[in-house]
């Protein structure tokens, strides 16, 4: 087979790349190692920035989003028995939307534009130095194939073999602390998103429906989720979040899903080698305290996929040479801020740290500086920054 560019991954970054080629005119294979449904169901994501959800919106993504997701003008910052709510559009003129990843995933299939084929294992990049790279891979049926491309993108993620075929340098910085997250059929206690810091640890209220809330507990690292029954879990959310604080309370309901999420800051440079190039998580990781991951991820394939439209069609490689470096300014400055966010809001057990948390916490909450800076990283700047 032949294709000009042979995308491996089929989560947010490797579908919508595909959608934004196939505009472009380029055509793409996308080749996934689990099934269509795995991928769709995985529950990850929530927010969606207010560029990722106009670049959605421009490429014919966007009507289930705006129909069913849901705007939030800001989010509120719990501690010390205080709530404020720090407003974006007052703040830096954006918004944020709340639209699961799984959505995402599900508007990305329904367009049909990715020719995906699914539950290939034995990936393997070959010639990625040559201007004749290829793939070759097991088919769901277990017939060895070979892809023949133009180029090949690697948005596999932190596990795929594209990072690996890069000869890079990496960064990396671990947490002492990870995520407990469930998934309630309860109505949010909450218009908006709740982020704690509390003396026993970080807690998080989002959402993702009316009537389906998703909460968020610091746990230790290596954390069994055997260990938090349901009502351990509630109880603990209730302290952290200020349940009976100025008459609010936490409304607690069945849990459908609950998992633990190890949480690291992870960055690879660069984000090309040859006619290979990183997307996603395949690239970076950040932790989820500051809701990048998969905006990151929507922002390096509308780089790339005009990068590759320029290069494969019009033979001008000016910005496929400079795709690593554009992308990683942004990929720094969303490592930076979600480390920010996470050391900020997560105890430690030291004293010290707890109050320099809150003398931060105080400051974004009362100096417009302050509040500014949180509202411009978390609502987003522009694609092209
Ligand atoms: P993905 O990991 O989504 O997709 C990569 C795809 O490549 C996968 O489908 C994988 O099966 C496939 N693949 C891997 N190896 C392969 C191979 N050898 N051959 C073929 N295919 C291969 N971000 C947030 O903003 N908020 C959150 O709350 C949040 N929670 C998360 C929870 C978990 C458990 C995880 C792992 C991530 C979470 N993230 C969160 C980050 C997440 O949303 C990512 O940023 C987002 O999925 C990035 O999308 P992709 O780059 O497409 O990577
Ligand atoms: C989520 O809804 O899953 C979510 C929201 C905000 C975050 C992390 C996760 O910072």
């Amino acid at each position: 087979m032949r294709t000009q560019v042979a995308i491996i991954g089929a989560g947010p970054a490797g579908l919508l790349l595909s959608h934004l080629l196939a505009q472009g005119g380029v055509d793409s294979v996308v080749l996934e190692t689990r099934s269509q449904e795995y991928v769709a169901s995985r529950i990850r994501a929530g927010i969606l920035e207010q560029s990722s959800v106009d670049l959605l919106t421009e490429v014919g993504l966007g009507d289930r989003l705006r129909a069913e997701g849901h705007e939030h003008r800001g989010i509120y910052l719990n501690f010390a028995g205080e709530r404020h709510h720090l407003d974006f559009v007052d703040l830096a003129g954006r918004t944020v939307w709340v639209y699961g990843q799984t959505e995402v995933q599900k508007d990305l299939v329904a367009a049909g534009t990715a020719d995906a084929r699914y539950e290939v294992t034995d990936v393997q990049l070959h010639d990625v130095e040559s201007d004749r790279p290829y793939v070759t891979y097991l088919d769901a049926g277990g017939a060895a194939q070979r892809l023949d491309a133009d180029v090949i993108a690697g948005c596999d993620g932190s596990f795929g073999p594209s990072r690996q075929a890069v000869p890079a340098e990496h960064f990396e910085r671990t947490y002492p602390y990870s995520w407990l997250g469930i998934l309630a059929d309860v109505a949010p206690s909450t218009d908006e998103l709740i982020y704690a810091w509390h003396a026993n640890g970080f807690a998080l209220h989002s959402m993702r429906s009316p009537t389906v809330s998703r909460l968020y507990l610091q746990v230790p690292n290596g954390t069994d989720p055997a260990s938090w029954p349901d009502e351990r879990i509630w109880d603990e959310l209730a302290v952290r979040l200020g349940h009976g604080q100025d008459g609010w309370k936490l409304t607690p309901g069945p849990i459908t899903e609950k998992s633990v999420l190890p949480m690291r800051s992870y960055v690879q440079t660069p984000m090309r080698h040859g006619r290979l190039f990183l997307a996603g998580d395949a690239a970076h990781i950040v932790p989820p305290t500051g809701a990048k991951g998969l905006n990151l991820a929507i922002a390096d394939v509308s780089l790339l996929s005009t990068a590759l439209v320029a290069l494969l069609n019009r033979r001008d490689p000016a910005l496929a040479d400079a795709y690593s470096d554009d992308a990683l300014r942004r990929v720094w400055r969303c490592t930076h801020f979600s480390w920010w966010m996470t050391t900020m809001l997560h105890t430690s057990g030291d004293p010290f740290d707890a109050q320099l948390q809150l003398s931060q916490l105080r400051w974004v909450t009362t100096s417009n500086a302050g509040a500014t800076g949180l509202a411009e990283n978390y609502a987003g700047l522009p694609i092209g920054f």
